[in-house]
């Protein structure tokens, strides 16, 4: 069943809307484009693991299998998560500004909450980004969050891939901010930064301990202006909380950061404990193992998916499938039969 042209149909929105259709390049061009960190050519790798074309699938196979075959030095995977409007994407400009300064170099792959629908708030963000973007130690890639709970989605890891291959001695996934966001994002990186606003100490018990416990370090950002005296007060509440945490690292203990992104201060810090974190957790083999749980879970919940759209692909399964879900929905059939008429479908 074909669902027509997406080019003709935005056409159809939009009649003076002008698609730039930009020709396919060998597997080459991409490659050398990434390696020499040419911030347009990572930017259109990115979007050619992202499109669905049967033509662009192929390359961007191709691409990610020359990656893979071609050993690079792994890089720190980084994750900043935290809850909307506390800072997120102004931290990261900071930060990677503030790397650039030490001659190190960063990649933000920034997923974009609203844009599944609309492109509105992708650009607002690399309009805000683009100051930076221009840098070239710094590549900021705002990437739709699609369908998946989260936004965390199969192109993050190759996302992750492209930009290690590029040799980023950063690479920082900033979510979307939403309680399953943060945990699918820890499930991906080396490190997670988990930023909290000044005052929300008073609150620890609406935080929850889930979320809590996927943090390496946290932050409590916008320590400036009228919320200094605030931000060093939720401090101490987390201070004294994170006692009572768990860490698998052994001998690492959570530490706890005023920072501000606005006035780029308390990075000096943040490097400190990354680089205490990497020591510590490369020589005792945690972030070699940790990747390795990381890629057994990531190829279950990928597998998942790919079994399901398999399925879904037939036009007459589809058609059985939604007809279950109908009748779900209307009330005339207990989920637990659906169960069963499901599996009979499967065969
Ligand atoms: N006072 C203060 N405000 C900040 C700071 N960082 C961000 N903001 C403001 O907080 C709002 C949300 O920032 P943004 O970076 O988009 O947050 P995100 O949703 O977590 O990515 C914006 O209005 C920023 O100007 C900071 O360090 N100090
Ligand atoms: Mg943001």
């Amino acid at each position: 069943m074909s669902i027509g042209n997406p080019l003709i149909r935005l056409k159809n929105i939009n009649p003076k809307y002008q698609v730039s259709q930009k020709p396919l390049k060998d597997v080459a061009y991409y490659l050398s484009g990434i390696a020499e960190k040419n911030h347009v050519i990572l930017g259109e790798t990115i979007t050619l693991m992202e499109s669905t074309s049967p033509s662009k699938v192929v390359v961007a196979r191709k691409i990610l299998n020359s990656i893979i075959e071609t050993p690079r030095p792994e890089r720190l995977r980084i994750g900043v998560t935290g809850p909307p409007g506390v800072g997120k994407s102004t931290w990261l400009n900071a930060f990677g500004y503030f790397v650039s300064s030490q001659g190190k170099s960063t990649a933000i792959l920034a997923i974009d909450p609203s844009s599944t629908n609309s492109k509105g708030s992708i650009l607002g963000d690399k309009t805000r980004m683009d100051i930076i973007g221009r840098h070239s130690d710094v590549f900021i890639r705002p990437s739709p969050s699609g369908s998946v709970l989260g936004g965390i989605s199969r192109n993050t890891m190759e996302s992750l891939l492209v930009c290690e291959y590029a040799g980023f001695d950063y690479i920082c996934i900033e979510t979307v901010g939403v309680g399953q966001s943060e945990i699918a994002v820890a499930e991906q990186v080396d490190i997670n930064i988990l930023i909290l606003q000044p005052g929300s100490g008073d609150d620890i018990q609406g935080i929850k301990r889930g979320i809590m416990e996927t943090a390496d370090i946290i932050v409590v950002n916008k320590a400036d202006g009228a919320l200094t005296g605030l931000a060093d007060q939720t401090r101490y509440q987390f201070q004294s909380i994170i006692k009572y945490l768990h860490h698998q690292l052994p001998h690492w203990e959570i530490p706890v950061i005023l920072t501000s992104g606005l006035q780029s201060k308390g990075f000096t810090e943040i490097m400190e404990q990354i680089n205490k974190f990497s020591i510590l957790s490369s020589a005792s083999g945690y972030i070699s193992e940790k990747r390795k749980d990381q890629g057994l879970k990531w190829f279950e919940q990928q597998g998942l998916l790919a079994l399901q759209h398999h399925f879904l692909n037939n036009p007459k399964n589809k058609t059985k499938y939604l007809e279950i879900t109908d009748k779900i929905k209307d009330g005339t059939l207990h989920p637990i039969q659906a169960i069963d008429l499901y599996l009979d479908l499967l065969g």
